[in-house]
């Protein structure tokens, strides 16, 4: 990449956390890269002190597709914080943020993104829908009834907050509240926000390699604590329906 082109601030920034995802992240640089041929944009993968080789395998791709940029924590710090450390350091109005897995499709993502764009301010978010789960049956259940309860008590409308592909708008985030597992509760603080949110049905695929880093159990505890804390957070917001200056 010549400094020209890190001078010019690209349209989309492209977040990717990764943790032990070797086999997978190189091969989803080069879908992403892709999917955003032609378009101004960046991708910024997110090493959360993998392992594995991840860290190593990007690091080496960055030659061959320059718009490629590879962090790294120095300790493992979750998902939402590799999101977050991402979007700190994206340069574009608009972050699509997408699993390191693969998957999710990066075919499906410069689609939200433009959506986006094209979208009056108000709209801070297009939150990806995955139609048909390619995951076991219990991931499948249990993903259905936190979505009914999450959405019933925090009436976020969203029906599948866990779907890692969303673009929505860096200002906005960075005016939300932040703790860890944030990434499933985007719709619910952007609503809080007083922003409008939209969502479109996505493609999802089967996890061909690495193993999964949630388990049932441990994403129910996490959510349970979450939501009420979310709850609380909603309770204490104030809309002032806009500000008008004299
Ligand atoms: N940076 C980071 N990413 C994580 C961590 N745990 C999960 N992820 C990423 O979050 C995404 C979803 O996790 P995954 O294990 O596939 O969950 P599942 O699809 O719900 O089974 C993948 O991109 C993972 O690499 C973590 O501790 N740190
Ligand atoms: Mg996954």
């Amino acid at each position: 990449m010549t400094s020209d082109n890190f001078a010019a601030i690209p349209d989309f920034s492209v977040v990717v956390p990764v943790f032990d995802e070797g086999g997978a992240a190189p091969a989803l640089a080069r879908e992403i890269a892709a999917a955003f041929a032609g378009e101004s944009y960046e991708m910024i993968f997110v090493d959360d002190a993998s392992r594995d080789d991840t860290k190593a395998l990007l690091t080496a791709l960055k030659a061959e597709i320059p718009q490629l940029r590879v962090l790294g924590h120095r300790k493992n710090s979750g998902q939402s914080r590799s999101i977050r450390s991402g979007i700190l350091a994206a340069r574009a109005p608009i972050v699509v943020t997408m699993d390191g897995d693969g998957q999710n499709d990066p075919a499906d993502a410069p689609r939200l993104a433009k959506a986006l764009q094209a979208a009056p301010a108000e709209l801070a978010l297009v939150g990806g829908e995955r139609v048909k789960r390619q995951d076991s049956n219990a991931k499948r259940f249990a993903s259905k009834f936190g979505n009914g309860v999450r959405k019933r008590l925090l009436k976020d409308t969203a029906n599948d907050t866990g779907c890692g592909l969303k673009a929505f708008r860096r200002e906005a985030f960075l005016r939300l509240p932040y703790f860890d597992h944030i990434h499933r509760y985007i719709p619910a603080l952007m609503l809080r926000e007083g922003y409008e949110i939209a969502f479109q049905p996505v493609n999802h695929r089967h996890r061909e390699t690495g193993v999964s880093k949630y388990t049932n159990f441990g994403r129910l505890k996490a959510s349970v604590s979450d939501l009420f804390g979310v709850m609380w957070l909603q309770s204490r917001a104030r809309n002032p329906q806009g500000v008008d200056e004299a």
